[in-house]
């Protein structure tokens, strides 16, 4: 199995420790944005990535690919069957890919991806502006609802905890400070995630990859 990508991305961040966290083997093969790789192209016609090619089956789109490894490989169990577990786990899913994903885009493209890998200025007023303004109020929307198991669906690891906890190893690698006094539980949430050995050595090829760039 092929997943295409960087986990620099965070959609790509979060396949590779779904996949880690069900102990499937695979191999990442790192394309960068505007990539012109056949078989990347093949299986994520719009080039963006992650992509999957498991013997031949390609598909793209973070979300799914999750829900295609969980169809094909139920154990340990990652999207709860229950309606209402499952649909709170496709909630939190779609929150982190696009309410969270674009404040942290805008934060992590302007700060890291322009200057290091593109070689040019960020808008670095607005991604303070985004750490500002935009953040907060998902930060606080978090902090309210972190159960005390430390999981947020069903008090067991989902994709919920795997989609959430991923932007914030880009947070975290884009200099934002999140205050453990007001974001008590967050802050312990995030961590505790991705410390977990299924995202924990891609953040630290990730730091070591953003160093290098300095
Ligand atoms: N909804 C998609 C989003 C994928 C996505 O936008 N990936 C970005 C990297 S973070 C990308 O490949 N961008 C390149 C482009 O838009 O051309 C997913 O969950 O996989």
């Amino acid at each position: 199995m092929i997943i295409y990508g960087s986990t620099l991305s965070p959609f790509v961040r979060k396949v590779v420790a779904f996949a880690n966290e069900k102990a499937l083997p695979f191999e990442i093969k790192p394309v960068g944005i505007g990539d012109r790789d056949p078989g990347f192209l093949a299986a994520s016609p719009f080039g963006k990535m992650p992509a999957l090619d498991d013997d031949g089956f390609g598909l793209a789109d973070s979300s799914a690919i999750c829900h295609y490894l969980e169809a094909k490989h139920p154990d340990p169990a990652l999207i709860p069957a229950d309606p209402k577990l499952r649909g709170r786990t496709i909630w939190y899913d779609e929150f982190a890919d696009t309410i969270l994903f674009n404040c942290g885009a805008t934060i992590f493209f302007n700060r890291i991806v322009a200057p290091r890998f593109l070689g040019r200025e960020g808008d670095l007023a607005a991604a303070d502006r985004a750490e500002r303004d935009t953040l907060p109020p998902l930060l606080d929307y978090l902090e309210a609802l972190i159960p005390a198991s430390g999981y947020l669906v069903g008090d067991a690891l989902t994709l919920a905890d795997l989609a959430v906890a991923s932007p914030f190893a880009n947070f975290e690698h884009a200099g934002v400070a999140i205050d453990p006094t007001t974001y008590p539980r967050l802050t312990a949430y995030a961590a505790a995630i991705l410390a977990r050995p299924s995202f924990a050595a891609s953040i630290e090829r990730e730091r070591g990859f953003i160093a290098k760039r300095a």
